[in-house]
Protein backbone atom coordinates (compact mmCIF):
# COMPACT_ATOMS: atom_id res chain seq x y z
CA UNK A 1 0.00 0.00 0.00
CA UNK A 2 1.32 3.26 -1.09
CA UNK A 3 1.84 6.14 2.10
CA UNK A 4 -1.28 7.43 1.12
CA UNK A 5 -3.18 4.99 0.87
CA UNK A 6 -5.40 4.44 4.39
CA UNK A 7 -7.70 2.38 3.92
CA UNK A 8 -9.69 -0.44 1.61
CA UNK A 9 -12.93 0.51 0.09
CA UNK A 10 -14.70 -2.74 -0.59
CA UNK A 11 -17.32 -3.01 -3.42
CA UNK A 12 -19.59 -6.14 -3.58
CA UNK A 13 -21.32 -6.07 -6.93
CA UNK A 14 -24.13 -8.80 -8.35
CA UNK A 15 -24.49 -10.33 -11.34
CA UNK A 16 -27.90 -11.03 -12.51
CA UNK A 17 -29.65 -11.38 -15.47
CA UNK A 18 -31.84 -14.95 -16.83
CA UNK A 19 -29.63 -17.91 -17.70
CA UNK A 20 -27.73 -17.63 -21.16
CA UNK A 21 -27.82 -13.76 -20.34
CA UNK A 22 -23.55 -13.46 -20.75
CA UNK A 23 -23.04 -13.02 -16.65
CA UNK A 24 -20.08 -15.32 -16.28
CA UNK A 25 -18.72 -14.17 -20.09
CA UNK A 26 -19.03 -10.62 -18.53
CA UNK A 27 -17.29 -11.59 -15.23
CA UNK A 28 -14.48 -13.38 -17.05
CA UNK A 29 -13.70 -10.77 -19.68
CA UNK A 30 -13.90 -7.74 -16.74
CA UNK A 31 -11.28 -9.72 -14.52
CA UNK A 32 -9.20 -10.38 -17.38
CA UNK A 33 -8.85 -6.93 -18.27
CA UNK A 34 -8.11 -5.94 -14.51
CA UNK A 35 -5.48 -8.38 -13.96
CA UNK A 36 -3.56 -7.72 -16.96
CA UNK A 37 -4.85 -3.90 -17.32
CA UNK A 38 -4.05 -1.36 -20.36
CA UNK A 39 -5.21 2.19 -19.70
CA UNK A 40 -6.01 2.52 -23.31
CA UNK A 41 -8.27 -0.72 -23.97
CA UNK A 42 -9.92 -0.88 -20.31
CA UNK A 43 -10.35 3.46 -20.20
CA UNK A 44 -11.47 3.89 -15.74
CA UNK A 45 -12.12 7.28 -14.35
CA UNK A 46 -14.63 7.96 -16.94
CA UNK A 47 -12.16 8.37 -19.34
CA UNK A 48 -10.85 11.66 -18.94
CA UNK A 49 -7.11 10.69 -18.55
CA UNK A 50 -5.54 7.57 -19.06
CA UNK A 51 -5.61 5.30 -15.63
CA UNK A 52 -3.46 2.90 -14.29
CA UNK A 53 -4.25 -0.29 -12.21
CA UNK A 54 -1.07 -1.52 -10.10
CA UNK A 55 -1.21 -4.48 -7.60
CA UNK A 56 -4.12 -7.00 -9.10
CA UNK A 57 -4.56 -9.73 -7.02
CA UNK A 58 -7.26 -12.32 -6.33
CA UNK A 59 -7.96 -13.55 -2.74
CA UNK A 60 -9.91 -16.35 -1.74
CA UNK A 61 -13.73 -16.15 -2.07
CA UNK A 62 -15.78 -16.01 1.73
CA UNK A 63 -16.58 -18.27 3.86
CA UNK A 64 -19.53 -20.47 2.11
CA UNK A 65 -18.70 -19.46 -1.15
CA UNK A 66 -17.01 -21.35 -4.02
CA UNK A 67 -14.30 -19.64 -5.88
CA UNK A 68 -15.27 -18.45 -9.27
CA UNK A 69 -13.42 -20.03 -11.79
CA UNK A 70 -12.02 -17.28 -13.98
CA UNK A 71 -8.61 -19.59 -14.83
CA UNK A 72 -10.41 -22.04 -16.09
CA UNK A 73 -13.07 -19.96 -17.90
CA UNK A 74 -10.46 -17.82 -19.31
CA UNK A 75 -7.86 -21.08 -20.48
CA UNK A 76 -11.26 -22.31 -22.16
CA UNK A 77 -12.34 -18.94 -24.23
CA UNK A 78 -8.40 -19.03 -25.60
CA UNK A 79 -6.66 -22.12 -25.85
CA UNK A 80 -10.46 -24.08 -26.62
CA UNK A 81 -12.18 -21.01 -28.13
CA UNK A 82 -15.06 -22.06 -25.88
CA UNK A 83 -17.40 -19.87 -24.06
CA UNK A 84 -17.66 -20.33 -20.56
CA UNK A 85 -19.96 -23.61 -19.30
CA UNK A 86 -23.22 -22.88 -18.16
CA UNK A 87 -23.22 -21.51 -14.07
CA UNK A 88 -24.27 -24.93 -12.14
CA UNK A 89 -24.00 -22.75 -8.74
CA UNK A 90 -23.57 -19.92 -7.09
CA UNK A 91 -19.39 -18.29 -7.01
CA UNK A 92 -17.66 -15.51 -5.86
CA UNK A 93 -14.57 -13.98 -7.23
CA UNK A 94 -13.12 -11.69 -4.63
CA UNK A 95 -9.88 -9.35 -5.93
CA UNK A 96 -7.95 -6.38 -4.67
CA UNK A 97 -5.80 -3.70 -6.48
CA UNK A 98 -5.01 -0.26 -6.93
CA UNK A 99 -6.57 2.34 -9.25
CA UNK A 100 -4.29 5.42 -10.13
CA UNK A 101 -7.68 7.92 -9.57
CA UNK A 102 -8.03 6.55 -6.22
CA UNK A 103 -5.53 8.60 -4.08
CA UNK A 104 -6.55 7.68 -0.39
CA UNK A 105 -7.92 3.77 -1.08
CA UNK A 106 -7.29 0.47 -2.45
CA UNK A 107 -9.83 -1.53 -4.03
CA UNK A 108 -11.80 -4.63 -2.36
CA UNK A 109 -14.09 -5.90 -5.61
CA UNK A 110 -16.21 -9.21 -4.41
CA UNK A 111 -18.14 -9.79 -7.57
CA UNK A 112 -20.87 -12.57 -7.66
CA UNK A 113 -22.41 -14.80 -10.22
CA UNK A 114 -25.35 -17.47 -10.20
CA UNK A 115 -27.06 -19.40 -12.47
CA UNK A 116 -29.92 -17.32 -14.13
CA UNK A 117 -32.27 -20.16 -13.63
CA UNK A 118 -32.72 -18.95 -9.79
CA UNK A 119 -34.18 -15.46 -10.08
CA UNK A 120 -37.22 -17.15 -11.11
CA UNK A 121 -37.29 -17.78 -7.34
CA UNK A 122 -36.89 -14.81 -6.44
CA UNK A 123 -40.77 -14.20 -5.12
CA UNK A 124 -40.37 -16.87 -2.32
CA UNK A 125 -38.20 -14.35 -0.35
CA UNK A 126 -39.91 -13.21 2.46
CA UNK A 127 -43.59 -14.74 1.15
CA UNK A 128 -44.87 -17.86 3.16
CA UNK A 129 -46.19 -20.42 0.86
CA UNK A 130 -50.03 -19.59 0.67
CA UNK A 131 -49.08 -15.81 -0.79
CA UNK A 132 -46.15 -16.81 -2.76
CA UNK A 133 -48.92 -19.26 -4.36
CA UNK A 134 -51.44 -16.66 -4.90
CA UNK A 135 -48.41 -14.64 -6.57
CA UNK A 136 -47.76 -17.58 -8.96
CA UNK A 137 -51.66 -18.09 -9.81
CA UNK A 138 -52.48 -14.68 -10.47
CA UNK A 139 -49.21 -14.41 -12.98
CA UNK A 140 -50.93 -17.64 -14.53
CA UNK A 141 -54.56 -16.65 -14.51
CA UNK A 142 -53.20 -13.18 -15.98
CA UNK A 143 -51.24 -14.14 -18.96
CA UNK A 144 -52.70 -16.17 -21.96
CA UNK A 145 -49.64 -18.05 -23.17
CA UNK A 146 -49.31 -19.24 -19.56
CA UNK A 147 -52.83 -20.18 -18.84
CA UNK A 148 -52.36 -22.34 -22.37
CA UNK A 149 -48.79 -23.51 -20.68
CA UNK A 150 -50.73 -24.59 -17.23
CA UNK A 151 -53.56 -26.13 -18.46
CA UNK A 152 -52.68 -29.33 -17.52
CA UNK A 153 -52.17 -28.09 -13.79
CA UNK A 154 -54.76 -25.63 -14.24
CA UNK A 155 -57.48 -28.97 -14.74
CA UNK A 156 -56.30 -30.54 -12.06
CA UNK A 157 -56.39 -28.00 -9.30
CA UNK A 158 -59.63 -26.78 -10.64
CA UNK A 159 -60.94 -30.06 -9.89
CA UNK A 160 -63.20 -31.20 -6.19
CA UNK A 161 -60.27 -33.29 -4.85
CA UNK A 162 -56.71 -33.86 -5.75
CA UNK A 163 -54.11 -36.38 -5.09
CA UNK A 164 -50.73 -34.99 -4.37
CA UNK A 165 -48.93 -37.28 -7.08
CA UNK A 166 -51.36 -35.92 -9.92
CA UNK A 167 -50.96 -32.18 -8.91
CA UNK A 168 -47.47 -32.62 -9.33
CA UNK A 169 -47.23 -34.96 -12.26
CA UNK A 170 -49.69 -32.15 -14.01
CA UNK A 171 -47.77 -28.88 -12.84
CA UNK A 172 -44.37 -30.79 -13.55
CA UNK A 173 -45.67 -31.29 -17.60
CA UNK A 174 -46.93 -27.00 -16.95
CA UNK A 175 -43.24 -26.29 -16.39
CA UNK A 176 -41.91 -28.47 -19.07
CA UNK A 177 -44.23 -26.47 -21.96
CA UNK A 178 -43.24 -23.26 -20.01
CA UNK A 179 -39.47 -24.41 -21.22
CA UNK A 180 -40.27 -25.77 -24.47
CA UNK A 181 -42.48 -21.95 -24.83
CA UNK A 182 -39.08 -19.88 -24.06
CA UNK A 183 -40.88 -18.90 -20.96
CA UNK A 184 -38.28 -18.50 -18.09
CA UNK A 185 -40.53 -18.16 -15.60
CA UNK A 186 -40.17 -21.86 -14.45
CA UNK A 187 -40.46 -21.90 -10.52
CA UNK A 188 -39.15 -24.17 -8.42
CA UNK A 189 -36.34 -23.15 -10.65
CA UNK A 190 -34.54 -26.80 -9.68
CA UNK A 191 -37.45 -28.07 -12.41
CA UNK A 192 -35.24 -26.23 -14.76
CA UNK A 193 -31.42 -26.77 -13.51
CA UNK A 194 -31.36 -29.09 -10.35
CA UNK A 195 -29.27 -28.86 -6.76
CA UNK A 196 -26.59 -30.88 -8.95
CA UNK A 197 -26.30 -28.38 -11.48
CA UNK A 198 -28.36 -30.72 -14.53
CA UNK A 199 -30.11 -29.01 -16.71
CA UNK A 200 -33.74 -29.88 -18.05
CA UNK A 201 -33.43 -31.61 -21.21
CA UNK A 202 -36.08 -32.58 -24.14
CA UNK A 203 -37.67 -31.84 -27.13
CA UNK A 204 -41.37 -32.59 -25.62
CA UNK A 205 -42.77 -31.59 -22.55
CA UNK A 206 -43.24 -35.57 -21.59
CA UNK A 207 -39.64 -35.96 -22.52
CA UNK A 208 -38.54 -32.82 -20.49
CA UNK A 209 -39.93 -34.06 -17.64
CA UNK A 210 -38.30 -37.36 -17.20
CA UNK A 211 -36.36 -37.72 -13.84
CA UNK A 212 -37.09 -33.81 -13.38
CA UNK A 213 -38.05 -32.67 -9.55
CA UNK A 214 -40.24 -29.82 -8.31
CA UNK A 215 -38.47 -29.15 -5.55
CA UNK A 216 -35.14 -29.60 -3.28
CA UNK A 217 -35.44 -33.43 -4.45
CA UNK A 218 -37.42 -36.03 -4.91
CA UNK A 219 -39.06 -36.68 -2.25
CA UNK A 220 -40.24 -33.05 -1.23
CA UNK A 221 -41.84 -31.87 -3.71
CA UNK A 222 -44.32 -29.36 -4.09
CA UNK A 223 -46.33 -26.87 -6.20
CA UNK A 224 -48.71 -24.05 -5.62
CA UNK A 225 -51.71 -24.40 -4.52
CA UNK A 226 -55.06 -22.29 -4.83
CA UNK A 227 -56.76 -20.54 -1.35
CA UNK A 228 -59.43 -23.43 -2.41
CA UNK A 229 -57.61 -26.26 -2.36
CA UNK A 230 -55.34 -25.05 1.05
CA UNK A 231 -58.56 -25.36 2.80
CA UNK A 232 -60.11 -28.02 1.45
CA UNK A 233 -56.82 -30.00 1.82
CA UNK A 234 -54.98 -28.83 4.76
CA UNK A 235 -52.97 -31.26 4.60
CA UNK A 236 -51.65 -31.12 1.64
CA UNK A 237 -51.45 -27.64 2.00
CA UNK A 238 -48.83 -28.04 5.40
CA UNK A 239 -47.07 -30.40 3.35
CA UNK A 240 -46.35 -28.09 0.46
CA UNK A 241 -45.53 -25.59 2.76
CA UNK A 242 -42.80 -27.91 4.92
CA UNK A 243 -41.13 -28.37 1.60
CA UNK A 244 -41.48 -25.13 0.17
CA UNK A 245 -39.75 -23.27 3.31
CA UNK A 246 -37.13 -25.74 3.65
CA UNK A 247 -36.71 -24.75 -0.39
CA UNK A 248 -37.08 -21.34 0.37
CA UNK A 249 -34.63 -21.75 2.65
CA UNK A 250 -32.06 -23.86 1.45
CA UNK A 251 -31.70 -22.45 -2.06
CA UNK A 252 -33.26 -18.83 -2.53
CA UNK A 253 -32.33 -17.25 0.79
CA UNK A 254 -28.37 -17.65 0.56
CA UNK A 255 -27.80 -15.89 -3.27
CA UNK A 256 -30.34 -13.53 -2.64
CA UNK A 257 -29.29 -12.77 0.83
CA UNK A 258 -26.03 -11.91 -0.74
CA UNK A 259 -27.39 -9.84 -3.37
CA UNK A 260 -29.14 -7.67 -1.20
CA UNK A 261 -26.18 -7.07 0.53
CA UNK A 262 -24.06 -5.85 -2.17
CA UNK A 263 -23.46 -1.60 -3.16
CA UNK A 264 -24.05 -2.03 -6.55
CA UNK A 265 -25.80 -4.73 -9.12
CA UNK A 266 -25.00 -5.43 -12.60
CA UNK A 267 -28.64 -6.23 -14.21
CA UNK A 268 -28.17 -8.09 -17.76
CA UNK A 269 -31.50 -7.66 -20.01
CA UNK A 270 -29.86 -9.66 -23.18
CA UNK A 271 -32.13 -7.72 -25.79
CA UNK A 272 -30.86 -9.98 -28.96
CA UNK A 273 -32.02 -12.86 -26.93
CA UNK A 274 -35.75 -11.58 -26.54
CA UNK A 275 -35.82 -10.01 -29.76
CA UNK A 276 -35.22 -13.73 -31.09
CA UNK A 277 -36.93 -15.97 -28.43
CA UNK A 278 -40.53 -13.85 -28.86
CA UNK A 279 -42.99 -11.78 -26.73
CA UNK A 280 -43.10 -14.11 -23.97
CA UNK A 281 -39.40 -14.25 -23.17
CA UNK A 282 -39.41 -10.42 -22.89
CA UNK A 283 -42.59 -10.39 -20.30
CA UNK A 284 -41.32 -12.95 -18.34
CA UNK A 285 -38.02 -11.40 -18.00
CA UNK A 286 -39.73 -7.58 -16.76
CA UNK A 287 -41.69 -9.56 -14.36
CA UNK A 288 -38.58 -11.65 -13.03
CA UNK A 289 -37.13 -8.05 -12.21
CA UNK A 290 -39.96 -6.72 -10.70
CA UNK A 291 -39.84 -9.72 -8.34
CA UNK A 292 -36.22 -9.19 -7.51
CA UNK A 293 -36.39 -5.32 -7.53
CA UNK A 294 -39.35 -5.99 -4.94
CA UNK A 295 -37.40 -8.12 -2.81
CA UNK A 296 -34.00 -6.62 -3.03
CA UNK A 297 -35.36 -3.05 -3.19
CA UNK A 298 -32.33 -1.21 -4.47
CA UNK A 299 -32.47 2.39 -3.45
CA UNK A 300 -31.55 4.51 -0.07
CA UNK A 301 -33.49 7.30 1.89
CA UNK A 302 -31.40 10.41 2.62
CA UNK A 303 -30.30 8.88 6.39
CA UNK A 304 -29.08 6.02 4.71
CA UNK A 305 -27.09 7.99 2.13
CA UNK A 306 -25.16 9.72 5.37
CA UNK A 307 -24.71 6.88 6.79
CA UNK A 308 -23.20 5.42 4.15
CA UNK A 309 -20.77 8.46 3.40
CA UNK A 310 -19.79 8.11 7.44
CA UNK A 311 -18.85 4.62 7.11
CA UNK A 312 -16.66 5.13 4.09
CA UNK A 313 -14.38 7.51 5.81
CA UNK A 314 -14.66 6.52 9.80
CA UNK A 315 -15.57 2.49 9.56
CA UNK A 316 -13.12 -0.21 8.19
CA UNK A 317 -14.23 -2.17 5.18
CA UNK A 318 -14.96 -5.02 6.86
CA UNK A 319 -17.74 -3.17 9.11
CA UNK A 320 -19.47 -1.31 6.08
CA UNK A 321 -23.19 -1.46 5.99
CA UNK A 322 -23.83 -2.56 2.79
CA UNK A 323 -27.16 -2.10 0.61
CA UNK A 324 -27.81 -1.68 -3.21
CA UNK A 325 -27.74 1.83 -4.21
CA UNK A 326 -26.55 1.78 -7.76
CA UNK A 327 -27.44 -0.63 -10.57
CA UNK A 328 -26.01 -0.43 -13.84
CA UNK A 329 -28.35 -2.21 -16.87
CA UNK A 330 -26.34 -3.73 -19.14
CA UNK A 331 -27.53 -4.76 -22.83
CA UNK A 332 -24.90 -7.50 -23.33
CA UNK A 333 -23.26 -9.19 -26.87
CA UNK A 334 -23.29 -6.06 -28.30
CA UNK A 335 -21.05 -7.19 -31.08
CA UNK A 336 -23.75 -9.95 -32.77
CA UNK A 337 -25.77 -6.72 -33.68
CA UNK A 338 -24.42 -4.47 -36.79
CA UNK A 339 -22.92 -1.40 -35.53
CA UNK A 340 -25.52 1.03 -37.12
CA UNK A 341 -28.16 -0.65 -34.87
CA UNK A 342 -26.31 -0.39 -31.29
CA UNK A 343 -27.81 2.82 -30.39
CA UNK A 344 -31.53 1.06 -31.35
CA UNK A 345 -30.40 -1.80 -28.54
CA UNK A 346 -29.63 0.79 -26.03
CA UNK A 347 -33.13 2.13 -26.46
CA UNK A 348 -34.76 -0.73 -25.98
CA UNK A 349 -32.86 -1.63 -22.93
CA UNK A 350 -33.44 1.96 -21.26
CA UNK A 351 -37.67 1.40 -22.68
CA UNK A 352 -38.12 -2.06 -20.89
CA UNK A 353 -36.66 -1.49 -17.62
CA UNK A 354 -36.05 2.22 -17.43
CA UNK A 355 -39.54 2.89 -15.31
CA UNK A 356 -37.72 -0.30 -12.62
CA UNK A 357 -35.10 2.31 -12.19
CA UNK A 358 -37.58 5.33 -11.74
CA UNK A 359 -39.90 4.22 -9.41
CA UNK A 360 -37.20 3.33 -6.59
CA UNK A 361 -36.13 6.63 -4.38
CA UNK A 362 -32.52 6.99 -3.66
CA UNK A 363 -31.36 4.66 -6.85
CA UNK A 364 -28.51 6.07 -9.02
CA UNK A 365 -29.15 3.69 -12.84
CA UNK A 366 -27.74 4.02 -15.82
CA UNK A 367 -27.88 2.23 -19.16
CA UNK A 368 -25.55 0.24 -20.48
CA UNK A 369 -24.94 -1.22 -24.50
CA UNK A 370 -21.66 -3.51 -23.98
CA UNK A 371 -20.09 -6.22 -25.31
CA UNK A 372 -17.24 -8.01 -23.08
CA UNK A 373 -16.33 -10.30 -25.75
CA UNK A 374 -16.17 -8.54 -28.90
CA UNK A 375 -16.45 -11.41 -31.15
CA UNK A 376 -17.30 -10.06 -34.73
CA UNK A 377 -16.48 -7.18 -36.92
CA UNK A 378 -18.03 -5.52 -39.65
CA UNK A 379 -17.74 -6.12 -43.15
CA UNK A 380 -17.18 -3.16 -45.15
CA UNK A 381 -19.56 -1.82 -47.17
CA UNK A 382 -22.31 -4.23 -45.01
CA UNK A 383 -24.06 -1.89 -43.95
CA UNK A 384 -27.75 -2.07 -45.96
CA UNK A 385 -27.86 -5.51 -45.17
CA UNK A 386 -26.32 -6.18 -41.48
CA UNK A 387 -23.86 -7.82 -42.41
CA UNK A 388 -20.95 -9.02 -40.08
CA UNK A 389 -18.00 -11.59 -40.06
CA UNK A 390 -17.48 -14.12 -37.21
CA UNK A 391 -16.43 -17.86 -36.46
CA UNK A 392 -20.50 -19.79 -36.85
CA UNK A 393 -20.83 -21.46 -33.40
CA UNK A 394 -24.32 -22.92 -34.51
CA UNK A 395 -25.55 -24.40 -38.24
CA UNK A 396 -28.65 -22.74 -39.14
CA UNK A 397 -30.30 -25.90 -37.80
CA UNK A 398 -29.44 -24.81 -34.37
CA UNK A 399 -26.85 -27.73 -34.04
CA UNK A 400 -23.06 -26.96 -32.30
CA UNK A 401 -20.77 -26.70 -35.27
CA UNK A 402 -16.80 -27.22 -35.02
CA UNK A 403 -15.07 -23.68 -35.06
CA UNK A 404 -13.90 -23.30 -38.78
CA UNK A 405 -12.86 -19.98 -41.04
CA UNK A 406 -14.97 -16.63 -40.77
CA UNK A 407 -17.62 -16.13 -42.55
CA UNK A 408 -20.24 -13.66 -43.66
CA UNK A 409 -23.63 -13.38 -41.85
CA UNK A 410 -26.41 -11.38 -41.30
CA UNK A 411 -27.79 -9.87 -37.66
CA UNK A 412 -31.39 -8.71 -38.10
CA UNK A 413 -32.21 -4.81 -37.68
CA UNK A 414 -33.31 -3.53 -34.30
CA UNK A 415 -36.55 -2.12 -34.38
CA UNK A 416 -36.92 1.28 -32.96
CA UNK A 417 -38.90 0.60 -30.20
CA UNK A 418 -39.90 -3.02 -28.81
CA UNK A 419 -42.93 -4.52 -31.46
CA UNK A 420 -46.39 -4.68 -29.93
CA UNK A 421 -46.06 -8.59 -30.40
CA UNK A 422 -43.81 -10.45 -32.48
CA UNK A 423 -42.68 -14.47 -32.19
CA UNK A 424 -39.68 -16.43 -31.70
CA UNK A 425 -37.51 -16.90 -34.58
CA UNK A 426 -38.78 -13.72 -36.18
CA UNK A 427 -35.41 -11.81 -35.36
CA UNK A 428 -32.35 -13.67 -35.72
CA UNK A 429 -28.86 -12.93 -34.12
CA UNK A 430 -26.18 -15.94 -35.21
CA UNK A 431 -24.04 -17.25 -32.64
CA UNK A 432 -20.49 -17.29 -33.31
CA UNK A 433 -17.18 -18.68 -31.66
CA UNK A 434 -15.35 -16.24 -28.84
CA UNK A 435 -12.09 -14.11 -29.90
CA UNK A 436 -9.92 -13.74 -27.73
CA UNK A 437 -6.05 -13.27 -28.75
CA UNK A 438 -4.19 -16.54 -27.23
CA UNK A 439 -1.80 -14.16 -25.75
CA UNK A 440 -3.08 -14.66 -21.88
CA UNK A 441 -2.18 -11.27 -20.95
CA UNK A 442 -3.97 -9.58 -24.00
CA UNK A 443 -7.69 -9.41 -23.04
CA UNK A 444 -10.59 -9.67 -25.73
CA UNK A 445 -11.55 -6.27 -27.14
CA UNK A 446 -14.39 -5.01 -25.05
CA UNK A 447 -17.42 -2.50 -25.51
CA UNK A 448 -18.22 -0.05 -22.68
CA UNK A 449 -17.44 -2.93 -20.16
CA UNK A 450 -15.16 -0.56 -18.77
CA UNK A 451 -17.34 2.13 -18.45
CA UNK A 452 -19.88 -0.29 -16.78
CA UNK A 453 -17.50 -0.81 -14.21
CA UNK A 454 -16.56 2.78 -13.48
CA UNK A 455 -20.08 3.19 -12.89
CA UNK A 456 -20.71 0.39 -9.93
CA UNK A 457 -17.31 1.30 -8.21
CA UNK A 458 -17.98 4.84 -7.85
N1 LIG B 1 -20.73 -12.62 -29.33
C1 LIG B 1 -20.83 -12.61 -28.00
N2 LIG B 1 -21.48 -13.62 -27.38
C2 LIG B 1 -21.56 -13.59 -26.02
C3 LIG B 1 -20.99 -12.55 -25.25
N3 LIG B 1 -21.26 -12.81 -23.96
C4 LIG B 1 -21.96 -13.96 -23.93
N4 LIG B 1 -22.13 -14.44 -25.17
C5 LIG B 1 -22.89 -15.66 -25.57
O1 LIG B 1 -23.83 -15.94 -24.57
C6 LIG B 1 -23.64 -17.26 -24.05
C7 LIG B 1 -23.97 -17.31 -22.59
O2 LIG B 1 -23.04 -16.56 -21.84
P1 LIG B 1 -22.81 -16.85 -20.27
O3 LIG B 1 -21.92 -15.78 -19.76
O4 LIG B 1 -22.41 -18.25 -20.05
O5 LIG B 1 -24.29 -16.64 -19.75
P2 LIG B 1 -24.78 -16.66 -18.22
O6 LIG B 1 -25.62 -15.45 -18.04
O7 LIG B 1 -23.63 -16.83 -17.32
O8 LIG B 1 -25.73 -17.92 -18.23
P3 LIG B 1 -26.07 -18.95 -17.01
O9 LIG B 1 -24.77 -19.42 -16.48
O10 LIG B 1 -26.83 -20.02 -17.72
O11 LIG B 1 -26.92 -18.22 -16.03
C8 LIG B 1 -22.17 -17.59 -24.37
O12 LIG B 1 -21.99 -18.98 -24.44
C9 LIG B 1 -22.00 -16.89 -25.71
O13 LIG B 1 -22.52 -17.69 -26.75
C10 LIG B 1 -20.31 -11.49 -25.92
O14 LIG B 1 -19.77 -10.52 -25.34
N5 LIG B 1 -20.26 -11.57 -27.31
MG1 LIG C 1 -23.10 -18.25 -16.05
Amino acid sequence: MSLFRVKTTECRVGVVGLYNAGKTVLLTSLVNHLDNHDGDRFRLGHGKEIQTIRKFEILPPDDGWAAFNYAGFRDALVHNGKWPEKTRDRSQLVCKFERSDWTFSDALLKLYDLPGERLADAAMLGREFGPWSDHILTLIDNDTPYRACCAPFLEAAGAGAVAEADLIRAYKLAQANLILAYKPLVTPSTFLLDTKGSPARGQTATEVVVGRVSGLNADAEFTPLPARLREAQPELAALFARRFEAYRDQIVVPFLHALRSCHALIVLVDVTTLLAAGVGMYDDNRQILRDLFHVLDPGENFAETVGRHLAKVFLPHTLRPGWINRVAFVAPKLDLVHPIDRDRVFGLLKRMVGKLAENRDGLKAEFFNCAAVVSTKPLPGGDADRALVGIPYRSAEGRKIPPGAEQRFTSSPIPDDWPLNWRAGQYVFPEVYPFVPARKDCPPDQINLDRVLDFVMD
